[in-house]
């Protein structure tokens, strides 16, 4: 069996008890770790201290593997890091780039992180040579999914999972508040990206793998009538909706063994 082959059915056999996965994870892991899932390396100074923005609801079982696996991972990079879920209480409607913005600027209050990943719940890196972590470019890290047979689905394709320095976001002023439901929003940071002349940095297909857990749509994630260009993508606008406008309550902050989880309801935006 080959290594991907090899990692793929490991995530497999832990996802048929991620309950379990979980309990374990939680008694290797809980040493090593600060409250809320906060890890720094012993031997060396770290790099980069990592931020990683789960936007969230309702995925429970994604969620107990995703954290169960990802702790693993993310200590072979030997970066200091920490595991945020932003979990949406209210609207109804899901809003998966105004979660990625509340966790930005949550996360700042607790530390001076200098990189931001931010990940879909249901995606699993497969290959450690992976740098999870940030360069002077926007860096796409879902970029051969197992979804779409390892390709990228489109040019131009931005979604899953994504590196940008505390700098970077800063500049684009984060992402847009305004959509609503599933899609366009990855498409619209995309466009921030270009929008303040930066270049996106992929990592080459051999090492750029993951692997994402199988899954219908979310009853709260209708597919956004306006996620194409034109609609909610308003580049005239990026200066005025972002990080700088933001509105939202936040109502808990949990340090959980393996994760902070931000609780938060996203106001009229
Ligand atoms: C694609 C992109 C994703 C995003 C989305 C459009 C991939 C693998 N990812 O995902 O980055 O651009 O299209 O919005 O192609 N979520 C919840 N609860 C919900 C709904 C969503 O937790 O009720 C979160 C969760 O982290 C999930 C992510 O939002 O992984 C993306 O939603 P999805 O998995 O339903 O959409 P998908 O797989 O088409
Ligand atoms: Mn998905």
């Amino acid at each position: 069996m080959d290594a991907l082959s090899f990692r793929v059915k490991a995530i497999e056999r832990l996802s048929k008890n991620s309950q379990l996965a979980y309990a374990q994870a939680e008694h290797i892991h809980k040493e090593v770790l600060k409250p809320g899932g906060h890890w720094t390396p012993e031997e060396c100074a770290a790099r980069q201290r990592v931020a990683m923005v789960v936007p969230y609801r309702n995925r429970e079982d994604h969620l107990r593997i995703f954290v169960s696996y990802m702790h693993r991972f993310m200590q072979a990079q030997y970066l200091e890091y920490q595991i945020f879920v932003v979990e949406q209480a209210s609207p109804d409607v899901f809003n998966r780039a105004a979660l990625m913005n509340i966790g930005f600027l949550e996360a700042l209050k607790l530390h001076d992180f200098d990189c931001f990943i931010f990940h879909d719940v249901d995606l699993l890196p497969l290959d450690t040579r992976q740098p999870y972590t940030c360069f002077q470019a926007p860096t796409h890290l879902g970029a051969y999914m197992s979804k779409f047979s390892y390709q990228m689905p489109y040019d131009g394709f931005f979604g899953g999972a994504v590196a940008l320095s505390t700098e970077n976001i800063k500049q684009m002023n984060g992402f847009s508040n305004l959509f609503y439901g599933w899609g366009g929003e990855d498409d619209d940071t995309l466009n921030r990206v270009l929008w303040r002349n930066l270049t996106v940095h992929r990592h080459a297909q051999d090492i750029g793998k993951s692997y994402m857990i199988k899954h219908e749509k979310d009853e709260g994630n209708p597919t956004n009538p306006n996620r194409g260009i034109g609609h909610e993508m308003k580049p005239d606008q990026y200066n005025r909706n972002g990080i700088n406008s933001i509105k939202y309550i936040k109502q808990s902050t949990d340090l959980n063994v393996l994760y902070t989880r931000v609780l938060v309801s996203i106001g009229e935006n």
